[in-house]
């Protein structure tokens, strides 16, 4: 479907009219000229109380106070109110006068100078000229879509058997509402035209539009942080920018000013950890897991409260690239998360998570041996279950990314009676800052007028003025304690719904100092390579290796391996150290810690469900084909959910040994094994052939080797892979049936095809074959 059909599908489903028949705002001006003195651009609401002239009302081109329930329709039925449609409509100016001509300025004489007076060409060029907002000081780059949350009919909540005893939230516990959401994810460094694979954090922003008002969950896809207060996040952030001297390297910590921050804070060891984990390298947006990071509170109708920490759990499981293939999709795919999300949704697979709480009280908390304010700690599932309590879809395309991807603006603060913070020092920091920075970027504190910030929740204040006011607020008293206007808006006590914050006991002496439970920095760290898998080690030793290879100062290095690698493993610290030219420690730092614990959920190993769907599989053939492999793989690997691409040297129709045809949808000039899960060669000797003469396909099968990808070649495709030599690798002889060796499956005869296609579906599944070795394949 293109975002064209998309968007008047959706047009249809909640008007019954295409969008050339309705009326919007915009468009109501261009439409004949049935317009009177009385005809405004939008009929003010009622309030919902029938209350007198001072009390907010209507809100031209986008209403919030929604009136009924809300559902998952009610955020784009509010947006549908500021749609415009430019198809079969004429060209006007922004103020509606018609245009006769937008290619030639107004000039004195043919060959003359433009004129002053030419307001169409002033107009188009200032808009022009302004078509820049500032872009996200951090998490620039990224990409959105809209959705609903819902909670789980029948939760699973262990000890808390019903989420309503401990959070009043209701869009934490009513089942029958699906609760409108915005998702934006992000890198965090890199500018915004950067390339999507870098290494780095992901943000996971998501705005509920709740009946209780916008709640931001703005977490990231890992759950520690680097530093543990908001105090030295510019630090942080100036030091892993590009250098300012010469703003290099764009997108990327492994420079020196990183390192040397980095080397000089041990706080910040457990989250590099992750950092240098494949964690940092997602295979996908939809593939990726979210965490609210700090401990908020959840409050209930009684005003008690229980701490929680929140986790987005994908569906489709937690995968990863690898570092070559990301460094080959900088060139050749830069936006392939971004595109890859976009693409899914629009092809209409819902990619979907599930949330969970970890739930733990006042007195659990004094148990760990870590402190829950802290954010560069995690609470391990060891500890806390997650209980899972709803779920998450993303199911439409934003239809403009300017007004809604780039103008979303997330803020913590932004909570719901039910939900709020705790004491956590970063938090509280957040607190400040989110706020600022829309003033920043929208240099108005009216940013949450702009539609996609909108909430759906009825808002009235004494707010009336600042730069871009788009609510036309009626009567005289915009203050408080008022007569005039009956007192209106009026406070809400907090049992009918009024935000009241946790009646938290606080004594204590101001100070400006670090707690002693925030001192200990290596018992997480250690516990998270303990966690990993033997390939995963290996990913962190390379990425530490690539990273502080770029460093030129010997003395960064050799803190990052002395002070804090050799305090988190020794093993660890002195593998990174062989590849960086440091000399290895001697023995054990004096501050690692003294336990061998894991922690399973931590390695995304253990977070491989056994789906293949969204996964996209490439075909490598040319004419004289083998018509069978490639109608039945195809459509084993569709029926699984699996996208199948065909490849060939050329665009355009291939014919099959048999007659059959079949359309290259992609050509080797553009498409490259990086882009794909998983690669097949069909048989069809004419097709082998043909593809064993060319470098391309050969090259395709090397590098799909070589980023530990499923490969699969039938018949005489298997003479393609016996020439491009996979190391250790078997392939199938005459009469071995299906051979599956480190998920390169194989049939000689290709007779049995239901049972290759099951082989080759579960390779897919595993995502990726870390047995391999294959350092020596040249790709
Ligand atoms: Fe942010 N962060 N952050 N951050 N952050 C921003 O806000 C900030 C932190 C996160 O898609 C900025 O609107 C401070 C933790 C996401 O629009 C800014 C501190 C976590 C996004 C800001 C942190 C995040 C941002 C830049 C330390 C995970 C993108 C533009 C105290 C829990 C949201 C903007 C989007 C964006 C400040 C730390 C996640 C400058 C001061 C911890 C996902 O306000």
């Amino acid at each position: 479907m293109t975002s064209d059909d998309h968007t008047h599908d959706r047009t249809e489903e909640h008007s019954g009219e295409t969008p050339s028949e309705q009326s919007t705002n915009a468009e109501r001006v261009d439409d004949e000229p049935e317009l009177d003195s009385s005809d405004t651009q939008e009929t003010p609401q009622p309030r919902a109380d029938g209350a007198g002239e001072d009390g907010g009302g209507g809100q031209p081109g986008t209403s919030d106070a929604h009136e009924g329930e809300l559902d998952e329709a009610s955020k784009d039925e509010q947006l549908e109110e500021v749609r415009e449609n430019p198809s079969g409509e004429e060209l006007t100016t922004d103020h509606g006068v018609k245009v006769s001509d937008t290619d030639n300025s107004l000039k004195a004489s043919e060959r003359g100078p433009t004129l002053m007076e030419d307001f169409h060409f002033r107009e188009k060029m200032t808009q022009f000229d302004h078509e820049s907002i500032p872009e996200r000081v951090v998490h620039a780059r990224g990409t959105g879509a809209h959705g609903y949350f819902q909670p789980y009919e029948d939760p699973d909540l262990g000890e808390y058997d019903d989420i309503a005893d401990v959070t009043k939230a209701k869009v934490l516990t009513n089942p029958d509402q699906k609760t409108p959401v915005f998702v934006r994810f992000s890198t965090v460094v890199g500018s915004r035209g950067s390339s999507d694979t870098v290494r780095d954090v992901r943000g996971f922003a998501t705005k509920f539009y709740t009946e209780d008002g916008n709640w931001d969950l703005v977490g990231n896809n890992m759950p520690p942080f680097f530093i543990q207060d908001a105090m030295e996040f510019p630090d942080l952030v100036h030091a892993i920018k590009p250098e300012p001297d010469n703003a290099i390297p764009q997108a990327s910590a492994a420079h020196d000013t990183f390192w040397d921050f980095a080397s000089l804070k041990p706080e910040i060891t457990h989250m590099v950890m992750w950092v240098l984990s494949g964690r940092a390298l997602p295979r996908a947006y939809r593939m990726m897991q979210g965490f609210g990071v700090h401990t908020f509170r959840l409050i209930n109708d009684d005003g008690e409260s229980v701490f929680v920490k929140f986790h987005w759990t994908p569906k489709l499981g937690t995968h990863q690239l690898v570092w070559d293939e990301t460094t080959k999709l900088w060139g050749k795919d830069s936006d392939f998360n971004r595109k890859g999300l976009y693409d899914v949704i629009e092809e209409g697979y819902d990619p979907e998570w599930e949330l969970g709480v970890q739930l733990f009280d006042e007195e659990q908390a004094e148990e760990f041996d870590f402190d829950v304010l802290d954010p560069t700690k995690i609470v391990p599932e060891t500890e806390v279950p997650v209980r899972p309590i709803g779920k998450l879809v993303l199911n439409e395309t934003p239809d403009n990314f300017f007004a809604e991807t780039e103008q979303v603006a997330f803020h913590p603060g932004n909570v719901v009676p039910g939900i709020d913070f705790s004491n956590d020092p970063l938090l509280q920091g957040r607190l400040f800052s989110y706020q600022d920075t829309q003033l920043n970027r929208f240099g108005s504190a009216n940013w949450d007028e702009i539609p996609i910030n909108r909430p759906l929740a009825e808002r009235h204040n004494n707010q009336r003025a600042g730069f871009m006011r788009q609510e036309i607020n009626e009567g005289k008293a915009s203050y408080k304690p008022n007569s005039i206007g009956d007192d209106d808006p009026q406070e809400v006590p907090e049992e009918e719904g009024g935000y009241e914050h946790y009646n938290e006991k606080i004594d204590g002496k101001k100070i400006r100092n670090r707690s002693e439970s925030f001192q200990e920095h290596f018992d997480q760290a250690r516990l998270f390579w303990n966690s990993m898998s033997e390939p995963e080690k290996q990913n962190i030793v390379d990425a530490a290796h690539f990273e502080l290879g770029k460093v030129d100062r010997m003395e960064i290095r050799e803190r990052m391996v002395y002070d804090l690698f050799n305090n988190v493993d020794h093993e660890f610290a002195t593998r990174v150290a062989e590849g960086i030219g440091v000399e290895p420690p001697d023995s054990p730092g004096d501050e690692m810690p003294d336990h061998d614990r894991e922690d399973p959920s931590l390695s995304m190993e253990n977070r491989t469900p056994d789906t293949i769907e969204t996964r996209k599989i490439a075909i490598l053939l040319d004419d004289g084909f083998e018509d069978d492999h490639v109608s039945e793989l195809e459509s084993a690997l569709e029926d699984e959910g699996a996208r199948v691409k065909i490849i060939s040297k050329y665009l355009g129709e291939k014919s099959g040994a048999n007659g059959e045809t079949v359309e290259a949808d992609q050509h080797h000039v553009a498409a490259a094994s990086v882009s794909f899960d998983a690669v097949v060669i069909p048989g069809g000797s004419e097709s082998v052939d043909t593809l064993t003469q060319q470098g391309d396909p050969k090259h395709f099968v090397a590098e799909a080797f070589k980023h530990y990808k499923p490969i699969a070649a039938l018949g005489a495709g298997t003479e393609l892979l016996e020439e491009v030599e996979l190391p250790d690798i078997d392939i199938a002889g005459d009469g071995d049936g299906t051979v599956t060796s480190e998920g390169v499956v194989t049939s000689r005869d290709g007779n049995d095809l239901d049972a290759f296609a099951e082989a080759f579906v579960d390779a897919i599944a595993q995502h990726r074959h870390w047995g391999r070795s294959p350092e020596e394949v040249p790709a």
